[in-house]
């Protein structure tokens, strides 16, 4: 059976479809089977109603129990005026209540967009802007920080905004509880359609938005689920932020949940609170950041938790050092350790489970889909010899085509012919696997998370006292990398302090701060007149490397 992607009146605007032929093509192979995110988990609460879906501090949720509550929020959204088509944007901490959000919004047709728990007011807001979000879904507290609060702040900057939902005290806005109807009939989406809307760690002024189907997503979760050798008694444990691509869907708890697993949800990444979930649930696979591995590997050692139930350890996000690969290989006896290099946007490479062990510490793996295209190239998009480094350039079928709304900068994002510049560089291995070698888009990964310098320099130079900025990574023990921004003054420079302080009031996300500021007389420029960044990077890891 396929659909077209659905032509009703609300159908998404904005966003680059595969071409008709290309598409065909995906359904014949077999990758898209016209079925949508909300139908998956109908036929899985069909098959086997009573065994746990998820399971989030005390509660414990069957997949009827999910199905249903789904259903009926689904109602009560419709009843409350949100309607197919609709965006909605979804910050919440690790609890069930985000699948309830999500799956509800699929089957309505509404569009989630996955915003993280970290983003603060200038992300939200922009997000809320950008797409028009007629609500926003948040939890009352997590991690010392009120969301109401916030939700407030946004409200008052929203004119589309029409409803704030809140799991659990919902002080002036409105329960998430008290959301609920009975189920009625309901078109729901085609396969087609844009299912819901991930964020780009980005590299331009504003983050870019990224459309995923139902079918795409769909694809990329059942194959990496195979990958992964996920079934029935597989238990997933998500430590890292549940909406983030890697932890939805790579395979995550949506792959664990098509293979009619378990969804662990823990709500902070640390040993502390993760080990007594292994231990407890017989979690079997979970997910991590680099910096994260030497943190979990020197917990493991202190036998205090029985950690024998893992089968793999999936590490991506940003690159994983082979020391530190093979001490996770040596140190977690009878748990396969996994590269994953993957990006919101699409491609996402897995080293296998049987991949000799000099593929699984040196190289960050080979792409899911033998559909995945895969080109490396010099500056001028001609192809390299195999084995030299080169721009990653990838099409295929869970690859975005365009980001939303982004005409021009989807010009200069993706190549004529369609295909995705990563901005990454990397190398082929003769077996085809990828190997990360550094980036060439203006972005720090501070330890997995993403800042695009151009985002904060611009806030940087919204500060009355800074003439010119430029942000740069700078070497990290811990995280790999931390940012360092250089800065211009206009006249007597503040303290980096006052710096600081002036981006959390703009509404920051506390992980894009700069880590450091060094003040000077001007920028290095290249021939052709730019910041030179690679200047900068290399004079910051210089003083770093004589401190
Ligand atoms: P995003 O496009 O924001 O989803 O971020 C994806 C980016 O994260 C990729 O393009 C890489 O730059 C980086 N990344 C993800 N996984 C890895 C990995 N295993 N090794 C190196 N870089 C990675
Ligand atoms: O970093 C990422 O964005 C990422 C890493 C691993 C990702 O999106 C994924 C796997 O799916």
């Amino acid at each position: 059976m396929h659909r077209e992607p659905s032509r009703r009146p609300g159908a998404l605007d904005g966003w680059t479809p595969w071409p008709a032929d290309v598409a065909e093509r995906y359904r014949q192979l077999g990758y898209w089977r016209g079925e949508t995110l909300g139908e998956m988990l109908r036929d899985r609460a069909r098959q086997h109603p009573d065994r746990v879906a998820v399971v989030s501090g005390g509660r414990r949720l069957s997949y009827g129990e999910l199905d249903r509550r789904a259903d009926r929020l689904t109602a009560g959204l419709l009843r409350l005026g949100v309607r197919p088509g609709d965006r909605v944007v979804v910050q919440l901490p690790n609890i069930a209540e985000f699948f309830e959000v999500c799956f509800a919004l699929f089957r309505l047709g509404a569009l989630p967009v996955l915003a993280l728990p970290a983003h603060r007011r200038a992300e939200i807001s922009y997000f809320c802007q950008f797409t028009g979000a007629v609500a926003y879904v948040i939890a009352d507290r997590d991690g010392g920080f009120d969301y109401r609060e916030l939700a407030g702040q946004i409200q008052q900057e929203t004119s589309t905004l029409k409803h704030v939902l809140v799991v659990g005290d919902p002080g002036r806005f409105t329960a998430l509880s008290s959301v609920d109807a009975e189920p009625g009939e309901l078109p729901g989406p085609a396969p087609g359609d844009v299912a819901f809307f991930q964020l780009s760690g980005g590299s331009t002024g504003v983050p870019k938005l990224i459309p995923r189907t139902h079918d795409d997503y769909l694809y990329s979760v059942r194959a990496s689920a195979e990958i992964c050798a996920l079934h029935a008694d597989s238990v997933y444990l998500a430590v890292l932020p549940v909406a983030h691509n890697f932890t939805l869907s790579s395979p995550g708890s949506l792959g664990a949940l098509h293979a009619g697993g378990r969804v662990v949800l823990s709500p902070r990444p640390s040993p502390d609170e993760a080990f007594p979930l292994i231990e407890r649930e017989r979690v079997t696979l979970t997910a991590l950041v680099p910096p994260l591995v030497p943190v979990w590997l020197d917990a493991a050692r202190a036998p205090r938790h029985d950690l024998s139930s893992l089968r793999v350890l999936q590490v991506g996000g940003a690159k994983l050092s082979p020391e530190v690969a093979r001490r996770a290989r040596s140190t977690l006896a009878g748990c396969a350790l996994q590269q994953v290099f993957g990006m919101a946007e699409g491609l996402v490479n897995y080293t296998r489970l049987d991949d000799p062990e000099d593929l699984v510490v040196e190289t960050q793996g080979r792409p899911i889909s033998p559909h995945d295209e895969i080109r490396v190239v010099d500056d001028e998009d001609r192809d390299v010899e195999r084995g030299q480094v080169g721009h990653l350039l990838t099409r295929g079928p869970y690859t975005i085509r365009g980001y939303y709304k982004a005409d021009a900068h989807n010009a200069a994002a993706f190549t004529r012919d369609g295909f995705y510049r990563t901005g990454d560089l990397v190398r082929l291995t003769p077996s085809g696997h990828l190997i990360v070698e550094g980036r060439a888009k203006d972005q720090i990964n501070r330890g997995g998370e993403k800042i695009a310098a151009a985002e904060v320099e611009d806030h940087l130079l919204a500060h009355p006292s800074v003439r010119d900025a430029a942000l740069v990574a700078m070497p990290d023990a811990l995280l790999g990398e931390r940012s360092c921004a250089f800065l211009v003054p206009h006249g007597r420079p503040p303290a980096p302090r006052e710096i600081n302080a002036f981006l959390r009031e703009r509404g920051v996300a506390r992980y894009k701060v700069p880590d450091r500021i060094e003040w000077v007389d001007s920028l290095p420029k290249t021939s052709v007149g730019k910041v030179d960044k690679k200047a900068l990077r290399r004079r910051i890891a210089e003083e770093l490397a004589q401190a």
